[in-house]
């Protein structure tokens, strides 16, 4: 990582006061929990785009199921890594700091987060596709596939936002506002591809926020990114985590000029 670009960053930070995370897949990975894109992103050959839709679960929610039963049976026994533990620790070090995550794992708040965003729901819940009543299930594996309500008997389906369906308008709003109001957005382990949450940066960009983009590889957002870093989360994060407390006091009690004063 170029030491200027580390400098620059972390001086910008130290006086930071509002700012926000958008996760994809890589911050898990180091986790062990298989990306989309990446070459363990597929299950029996599926690609992940072509199993998390509408149409797939009309179709078949028993090979559906048997997918989310398998990456719950996956993710249930793992731990965040040390990138999740680091932006829980920023929660106190930055005073207003929201994690808006693409990740339906729930590692962030297992590693502590508090204030994060679901913009595509969570594995470990189950909605009534009758009654849209939501549920929380951490059985794995599950004791019957399909999964049933108890209350009226109809499918459950996993509480999640599939490919072709909309995002919560209350979920995605709270996530443009963070960040269109943040100082500065890590966009970190995401391909920024998929929509809407991929113009989450250039909102914020187009606000004046910094963006600092932390990936293995450049993706289509690293030439609008003010700040590149290229290796793994759980290594990188660490990294920034210590010389930013090196060079600010917690909670952010130094606040530069806000440039919406
Ligand atoms: C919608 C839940 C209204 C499911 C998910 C505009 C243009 C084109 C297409 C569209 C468009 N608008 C809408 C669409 C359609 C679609 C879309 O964007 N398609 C893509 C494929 C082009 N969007 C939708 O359908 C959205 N709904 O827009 O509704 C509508 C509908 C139709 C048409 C118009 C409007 C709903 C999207 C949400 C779908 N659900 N997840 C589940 O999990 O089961 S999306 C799912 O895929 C994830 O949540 C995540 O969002 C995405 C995967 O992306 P990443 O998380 O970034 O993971 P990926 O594997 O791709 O990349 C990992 C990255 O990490 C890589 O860059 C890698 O280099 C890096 N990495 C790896 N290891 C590390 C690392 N980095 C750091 N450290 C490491 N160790």
């Amino acid at each position: 990582m170029a030491e200027h670009q580390v400098d620059e960053v972390v001086e910008f930070l130290a006086g930071a006061r509002r700012v926000a995370v958008l996760t994809g897949a890589g911050i898990s990975a180091e986790s062990g929990v298989p990306t989309f894109r990446g070459n363990d992103g597929l299950w029996k050959q599926y690609r992940a785009e072509t199993l998390a839709t509408p149409e797939a679960f009309e179709r078949d929610p028993v090979l559906v199921w048997e997918w989310y039963d398998w990456r719950r049976s996956l993710i249930a026994p793992v731990a965040p890594n040390a990138g999740h533990r680091v932006l829980a620790g920023w929660e106190s070090l930055f005073g207003d700091l929201a994690v808006i995550t693409q990740n339906v794992d729930g590692l962030h708040a297992k590693a502590g987060s508090r204030n994060i965003v679901e913009l595509h729901g969570n594995i470990w819940k189950l909605r009534c596709t009758r009654e849209g009543t939501v549920e929380e299930n951490r059985n794995t594996p599950l004791p019957r596939i399909p999964p049933v309500c108890p209350n009226c008997g109809s499918l459950f389906r996993p509480h999640i936002v599939w490919f072709g369906e909309s995002l919560d308008p209350v979920v995605f709003d709270r996530a443009y506002g963070l960040s269109e109001a943040c100082q500065a957005m890590f966009v970190i382990g995401t391909s920024a591809v998929v929509q809407p949450a991929a113009s989450l940066p250039l909102a914020a960009s187009r606000a004046g926020a910094k963006i600092i983009e932390v990936n293995i590889e450049p993706t289509p957002l690293t030439p609008q990114a003010d700040y590149f870093f290229p290796g793994k989360a759980g290594e990188v994060l660490p990294l920034l985590d210590r010389r930013l407390r090196d060079r600010r006091p917690a909670s952010g009690r130094e606040r530069p000029p806000d440039r919406r004063a």
